[in-house]
Parts: structure tokens; C-alpha cells; sequence
């Protein structure tokens, strides 16, 4: 009489396996961790050995994988495919334990093998055992003519089509002259690459798709297609680890013969297939390749060993469903399941966002797991996963450990999808996507302190405000150690300050420095000035105190204070600037040079442009709506503009600040304003009609919607804009933006400055490399000639200056028909115009 407490857990257990294998050999989506589904196997293998009575045929302890679902034809394998017996470490072992109490189930696999043979330490044959999807390749004649997948073992499905686009798969047998075999079967493992995983994911991520879950999915998904060409554009790749039906061929005595044999015959077999000998030999090579795991380009969930003699393999024979001299010695599972405690964001230098995932502690292949990447927002959308979400957590190699899926089954009533915090969580800036992008960023650059050390960085730079002697290491440091939180801050140093900051530096230097010199004992190094150090002296070195203490006194003299002091003058020297320099110094994303130049030729000064609403920006040219909006979000940022006015008030001046150009009368006005409404059926022609009619904002405001038909507009059109301008924040946008746009004309002249210039009004394009100046210096003098100096060619282009090596826009110009100058026509201009 079967006992019903046992009998019930059998079948509950039974149906969770059972839908569990479903979804991850038919669905190739599998809901719950390895490490979970083992377990759920153990325990039903122990209920069945303890109930014998419960134990049948069509048991998932007793069959492999799942039956095939009919998306693909059936095979039948001449040979079923089996599985392998698995084994663990033995849970909750004590640290000190010996290899026979810590690896009991293999020390009882080779013990048995021993005691059945009648022989002492047999000898294996072991390999990785990769994390992919086993198959069967069929060979008639050294021609391949089907390929399956295991299926539930007996039968598999025909995946013939799919696996000749493998490019590891061969089509023929390599077998020189000799007679091919009649039929011979070469099972092995699918797999996808560890980089290909990751190139492949971070494309999708790139391109906003779905990213695959890990390899073996991806390896799986891919074989499955019904498209071959879908299958061909997807980085597989397989591994030989044996034979199945062999006819007309004499097979070696042993499986490692075997191995070479089909490495002879073209097959891939991994490179770190070895022999062992006894339970050691096993356990030293579990040791071995559990070592090198992180580093293999592949991902293997453990190691397979079996008895290398095929007569022993026969005397062992079979159990269930695996033989009895083959075992599976799994690794610490990659994956686990957990629960997500929150989920917040990161905000990088750059001031990009990545969420991040706060779990419950959870052991992930030997290492506690505590965060994971998310990111970005598309992938948590993807994912739909939610705070207090059952999820699980990959962690590979040594990539950042990340949640790769919901366990929607154990989501707990209510728990509502996650979105993106409006605000940055380091400075309070506000949090911006930009159209069609994936990312979000805090537009605070200036004033959020996750931003700092590269919003210094870039000010001091070059291009930026050249400050000389500040290099980006320096400048990062200045941060590093407190002594500046915001560019504004640079003006305020002191030469005390610059000296103490240069010992901290180089202590920190020296310390990385001692470290390197333990790290590696005799070897060439340099010092911290750059000097060579030779073993000897690397010794000496090796003491941090001893380098700090040295670098300070030599950095209280007279170098650094010499440094500082130039440093000082250099900063000093870096107020009197040019308002595109400016621009460019603040970071404000996608603005870069040209962009600059271009803004502070339209608006003329820093005051205009601060205070220019992005609807207005983006009626300038080179200035679309992303970047208009970027501009103004950036300004209107409390944080910026207190560090924009700190700067101010520190003493930055502008050479070249003007009144707005008197072009901007073309380009603005009530039409313009109207026409960048975010309103249905309010073009172009409906919006200057109605700027014709009522010349001002307010004008338009007191008439009504059928006012507005009356002056040609379409109702619809009417009734949108009535709705549009019913919202109180939209009304006081376009209010300001008006008040904005009124004093920027009032501001600009009637009519515009002499030409300045032979190049006035032109646009110019610098392409390939010149002899005698740089790009850069070539497009300064130009722009002295009244040009503007653009990045790429257009039908807007007047002129294209190519040098050397010119290549895609030079091709651009001619097909354009746009004049082109080598640098002898240049030249000549330059030295006519002097
Ligand atoms: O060497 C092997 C690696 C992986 C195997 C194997 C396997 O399954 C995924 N399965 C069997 C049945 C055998 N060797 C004999």
C-alpha cells in the first residue's frame, strides 16, 4: 500500500519537473534555476529508491529531456541518447572536511567501478562538460545526412537543415583515401561562445531587443529556428565528446582513442579532454578545470568522467536511464534564484544611468551575489521585472552578475511594474532620455558629484579651457582629494593647495607603485617620475611608508611648488576665453565644437543662450530638437546655473560676445513658434497664417478656436491646439518662450554686420590629413575668413578642403557636385587673404 503523503509529494514533484522540461527543451525558456530543477530530481530519485512502489516507467527520473513538439520532424536514434548520472558537493560539508566527505558521490561512483571490476585506481577519460545542447550527427558513407537533438533520448527532432549552417559541423568526414565508414554517429554539445554571448548581447541591446537569457539558451533558440538563414547568422559552435551507431569501423579499445579519432575525422573535440587515473586523478582534474573555468571561452556547468575502456564501460553496463560508468561532476551553478529587494540607479561619470539590482544575498557559482546590472530601462521593460520579483541571477566568468529572468509563478499580488525616478538620486537633476536611445542621463554635469572628476577632466582640457599643466589625471585628482567640487572651484586654488594635492597624488602613485613592485618581484619598473628601477632597487621600493615618506619630501621643494605656481598663472591665464570655448567646457551633452561655434554666432552671449528655451534653439541651424533640448535642460538645471555664475563670478570673460544675429529675424518669430507646438494639424502653412493675421502671442490667445478657424485653420486642427493650450504648464511655456523670443529680436540688429570676410556665410568641410597644419588650425584661420567650419558634407556645403588619405566625404563632395580644394588651392588662399 503506497504510503499518500509520499505518493502526493511523487506527483507533485513529478509535475513540476515535467513542466519544468518543457519549458526548457521545447520553450528553450526555462522558469526555474539548474541548480533548483536538480534538486527537485534528487528529491524524487530518493522519494522512488525509498518507494519503490512509486517508481514507473514514464518517471522523469527514468527518461531524459522531454519528447520532441512537433516543430520539427521526429528522428528516431539508432542508439537512444542517454543522460549522465549526476554529482554534487555534499551540502553543508565542514570547511576541513577531506575529499571523501566533501566529494562523497564520486568517491562512491569510482568505488563501485573498482569493486565491480576488480581492479584498483581504472583509468578515465574526463572532459569539460559544456553548458549547451547535446546532439546526434549522422554520417552514411563520410556524408552528413541528419542531425537531431536528443529529445527525450529515444527520439529527437530533425534539425538536419539547421546544423549544416553550423560552420563546426562538417559536411564530410575527413578520412583521406581509406573507405568511409557505412554510418557513423558523432554526439557532442552545441554551444555558443562566451564572447559571441556577449558581442551578441550587446548588440541587441544596442538595437533594443530582447537579449538572450545565457549560451545554452541562445545555443538552443538558435538551433531551433525554422529559418536555416536565421540559424547561419548566429555565432555557434560544437564540440565531439562521442560516437552512437558505428558501422564499418573498427572503434579503438578506448574512449580517449575515440577522442583522437574523430579529431582525425574533422571534428572539434575541446582541447582540455585528458586521462585520469583513481578518484585523485578525478578530483585533481575537477580542481584543475574548475580553476580555469572564468577563463575558458566557454561556459561549462562541470566536468564528465568516464571509464576510458570500452570492455570495462560494458562490464559496468546501464541504470535507468545513464550508464553506470560515466558520472557528471557539477560545478557550482552559474545561476540561482533570489529575490529582488529594490531596484535602483547608478549614475556613471558620464552621467549615464544603470539601474541596478539589490537582491537577497544569494551564492552564485562559489561567489555572494548582492547586486546585478539591469542595464538600462528597456531591458527591465523587457524583463518586466519588479521589486519583490523571485528572479534569477547569472553570474559567468568574470562578467557583472545579472538577473536574466522573472519567475513570474512566485510575483506576489500587486507588485506594480518599476519606472524610471525623474530626478537623479546623486544631485537632484533632473533625469533625461533622448528620443529613440535606450540610456537615460542626469543633466546636472556640473553640479552632481557622481560627474564631477570628468566634468573637471573636460573643463581643463585642451579644446576645452586649455588649462596648461592640468592634465586629466591631475584634474581627477584635484576631485579625488576634495580640493574642487565643481569647475567654479578651480579658481579659488592655491598654490598651498596644488602642492598638498600633488602629495597626495603621488603618495597614492607610490602606493600603487609598492604594490607592483610586490606583485612582481625583480622585475623592470619604472618610478613614479618615470625613472627605471632596476630588481635591485625594486626591492628597496617595495616599503609604501617608505615611498610615501620620500615622495613627500622631495614634492614639499621646490618641483611642485614651481609646478603649482605655473599652475596657478595657467588657471589665471584660462578667465580670458572665447564663449564657444565656454560652451564646450561645460560637457552639456551633444554639443560639441561646431555646435558651439554655431550658437554663439546666432545668440551672441552667454546671457542670451542660457535663457533661450529649446524651442527656439531648434530653429537655429545645427541644432535639432535633441540637441536644443539638451542645451536648455542643461541651463535649466539649479545646480549648472549656480556653477555657470560661480564661473561667471570668478572672473570668466568672453572676447567675443555679441548682439544676436540679425539672421535670427528670418528664423523666429510668432509662425515659428506655433509650428513647434506638438499639435495635430498645425503645420507650417496653418501656423504662418495664423502669425499673419495676429502678428502677436496675445492676439492669438484672446481669440477662440473659431477665431482661429475663421483665419484658416481646420477645425481639427483648431480643437487641438485649444486642447494643447488648455494646459496651464504648456500655456506658460509658450508664454515664456515668446517673452524669450521678443527679447532676442529686440536685441538683434536690423540688419547684418558687413561681410567680415571673403568666406562669409559659407560652409566648409576639413577632410584627410594636411602637410603643413592641422585640421584644427587650418579650420581657425578659415573661420577668421568668415567661414563656418562644419563636421560633415551636405547640399548645405559650399566648400571641401581634402587632404591626404581623404575618403567618404570627399566622395560625398564630388557626387554632390560641391567645390573641392586640395591643400596647394588652400594654401594659396590663405597666404591672397593674410
Ligand atoms: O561526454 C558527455 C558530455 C555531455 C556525455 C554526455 C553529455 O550530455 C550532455 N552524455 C552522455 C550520455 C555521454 N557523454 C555518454
Amino acid at each position: 500500500m503506497p504510503d499518500p503523503a509520499a505518493a502526493a509529494r511523487a506527483a507533485k514533484l513529478r509535475a513540476r519537473i515535467e513542466d519544468a522540461n518543457h519549458r526548457y527543451y521545447v520553450l528553450d525558456d526555462p522558469s526555474i534555476p539548474d541548480a533548483e530543477y536538480d534538486a527537485l530530481m534528487r528529491e524524487l530519485e530518493a522519494l522512488e529508491a525509498e518507494h519503490p512502489e512509486l517508481a514507473s516507467d514514464d518517471s522523469p527520473t527514468r527518461t531524459v529531456g522531454t519528447r520532441p513538439d512537433g516543430g520539427f520532424p521526429e528522428v528516431r536514434h539508432a542508439i537512444p541518447m542517454l543522460s549522465l548520472a549526476n554529482a554534487f558537493e555534499t551540502a553543508g560539508v565542514p570547511e576541513d572536511a577531506d575529499d571523501r566527505t566533501r566529494y562523497a558521490e564520486v568517491a562512491d561512483f569510482e568505488r563501485r567501478i573498482e569493486q565491480r571490476l576488480g581492479v584498483s585506481a581504472p583509468v578515465f577519460s574526463v572532459e569539460p562538460k559544456l553548458d549547451g545542447l547535446a546532439i546526434s550527427l549522422r554520417y552514411e558513407d563520410g556524408v552528413f545526412v541528419q542531425g537531431a537533438t536528443r529529445g527525450d533520448g529515444a527520439s529527437g527532432e530533425n534539425v538536419t537543415a539547421n546544423l549544416r549552417q553550423v560552420r563546426a559541423v562538417p559536411l564530410k568526414l575527413r578520412i583521406g583515401k581509406s573507405p568511409p565508414p557505412a554510418v557513423l554517429e558523432v554526439r557532442g554539445e552545441i554551444y555558443m561562445p562566451r564572447k559571441a554571448f556577449a558581442d551578441w548581447n550587446a548588440n541587441a541591446l544596442e538595437r533594443n531587443e530582447k537579449l538572450l537569457a545565457n549560451p545554452r539558451n541562445g545555443a538552443a533558440g538558435s538551433l531551433r529556428q525554422l529559418d536555416p538563414a536565421v540559424t547561419r547568422r548566429r555565432p555557434l559552435a560544437f564540440f565531439a565528446y562521442g560516437v552512437g551507431e558505428v558501422v564499418g569501423l573498427e572503434l579503438p579499445d578506448t574512449h580517449s582513442q575515440t577522442l583522437q579519432l574523430l579529431r582525425g575525422f574533422g571534428f572539434p573535440v575541446a582541447s582540455e579532454v585528458d586521462t585520469a587515473v583513481g578518484l585523485d586523478g578525478l578530483l585533481a582534474y575537477f580542481r584543475r578545470i574548475g580553476e580555469l573555468r572564468d577563463t575558458l571561452p566557454y561556459d561549462i556547468d562541470g566536468v564528465v568522467y568516464k571509464l576510458d575502456d570500452y570492455d570495462q564501460q560494458r562490464e559496468m553496463g546501464f541504470v535507468s536511464r545513464a550508464p553506470r560508468w560515466a558520472l557528471a561532476h557539477k560545478f557550482p551553478a552559474q545561476e540561482q534564484a533570489t529575490v529582488l529587494r529594490a531596484i535602483e540607479v547608478q549614475v556613471g561619470r558620464t552621467g549615464a544611468i544603470t539601474p541596478v539590482a539589490r537582491l537577497e544575498p544569494v551564492q552564485v557559482a562559489g561567489v555572494t551575489v548582492t547586486n546585478a546590472t539591469l542595464h538600462n530601462a528597456d531591458q527591465i521593460a523587457r524583463l518586466d521585472v519588479r521589486e519583490g520579483d523571485t528572479v534569477i541571477v547569472r553570474r559567468a566568468g568574470d562578467v557583472i552578475p545579472e538577473i536574466v529572468r522573472v519567475i513570474e509563478e512566485r510575483r506576489t499580488v500587486g507588485a506594480a511594474p518599476w519606472t524610471m525616478p525623474s530626478q537623479c538620486p546623486v544631485c537632484g537633476s533632473q533625469l533625461v532620455r533622448e528620443e529613440g536611445a535606450a540610456a537615460w542621463r542626469c543633466s546636472g554635469g556640473l553640479a552632481c558629484a557622481a560627474q564631477r572628476k570628468e566634468a573637471a577632466r573636460h573643463f581643463a582640457s585642451r579644446r576645452a579651457m586649455d588649462i596648461e599643466g592640468l592634465g586629466d589625471r591631475q584634474a581627477e585628482a584635484l576631485v579625488e582629494f576634495g580640493f574642487v567640487h565643481s569647475p567654479a572651484d578651480l579658481y579659488a586654488l592655491t598654490v598651498e593647495d596644488l602642492v598638498r594635492m600633488k602629495a597626495a597624488l603621488d603618495a597614492a602613485t607610490a602606493a600603487d607603485l609598492a604594490e607592483a613592485v610586490a606583485d612582481s618581484r625583480g622585475a623592470l619598473l619604472l618610478d613614479p617620475r618615470g625613472q627605471a628601477l632596476l630588481a635591485d632597487d625594486a626591492y628597496e621600493w617595495k616599503n609604501a611608508a617608505f615611498l610615501r615618506r620620500h615622495l613627500a619630501v622631495d614634492l614639499s621643494g621646490k618641483l611642485a611648488t614651481r609646478w603649482a605656481e605655473n599652475l596657478v598663472a595657467a588657471i589665471a591665464a584660462s578667465k580670458a576665453t572665447t564663449l564657444p570655448r565656454f560652451l564646450f567646457a561645460l560637457g552639456i551633452p551633444h554639443l560639441g565644437e561646431t555646435t558651439a561655434k554655431s550658437l554663439a554666432q546666432w545668440l551672441g552671449s552667454l546671457d542670451f543662450i542660457r535663457s533661450t528655451p529649446a524651442v527656439l534653439l531648434q530653429a537655429l541651424p545645427d541644432i535639432g530638437a535633441e540637441v536644443g533640448r539638451s542645451i536648455a535642460t542643461f541651463f535649466e538645471q539649479p545646480g549648472n546655473a549656480a556653477v555657470v555664475d560661480a564661473l561667471l563670478a570668478a572672473g570668466i570673460v568672453f572676447a567675443d560676445e555679441s548682439p544676436p544675429s540679425a539672421a535670427l529675424r528670418e528664423r523666429l518669430g510668432l509662425a515659428h513658434l506655433l509650428e513647434a507646438l506638438p499639435v495635430d494639424k498645425l503645420g507650417g502653412k496653418s501656423a504662418e497664417r495664423l502669425a499673419d493675421i495676429y502678428v502677436t502671442l496675445d492676439a492669438l490667445l484672446r481669440a477662440n478656436a473659431s477665431g482661429w478657424t475663421g483665419a484658416g485653420l481646420s477645425s481639427a486642427g483648431a480643437e487641438n491646439l485649444a486642447a494643447y493650450l488648455a494646459d496651464v504648464e504648456a500655456l506658460a511655456d509658450l508664454r515664456a518662450a515668446d517673452v524669450a523670443m521678443r527679447r532676442l529680436l529686440d536685441a538683434a540688429p536690423a540688419q547684418a554686420a558687413r561681410a567680415q570676410g571673403p568666406l562669409d556665410g559659407k560652409s566648409v568641410v576639413l577632410t584627410g590629413t594636411l602637410d603643413s597644419m592641422t585640421r584644427d588650425e587650418a579650420g581657425e584661420r578659415l573661420e577668421a575668413l568668415g567661414a563656418r567650419v562644419a563636421g560633415s558634407v551636405s547640399k548645405k556645403t559650399h566648400l571641401v578642403v581634402a587632404g591626404e588619405n581623404a575618403g567618404s566625404k570627399l566622395a560625398k563632395a564630388q557626387e554632390l557636385g560641391i567645390e573641392t580644394w586640395d591643400e596647394a588651392q588652400l594654401l594659396a588662399f590663405l597666404a591672397k587673404h593674410a
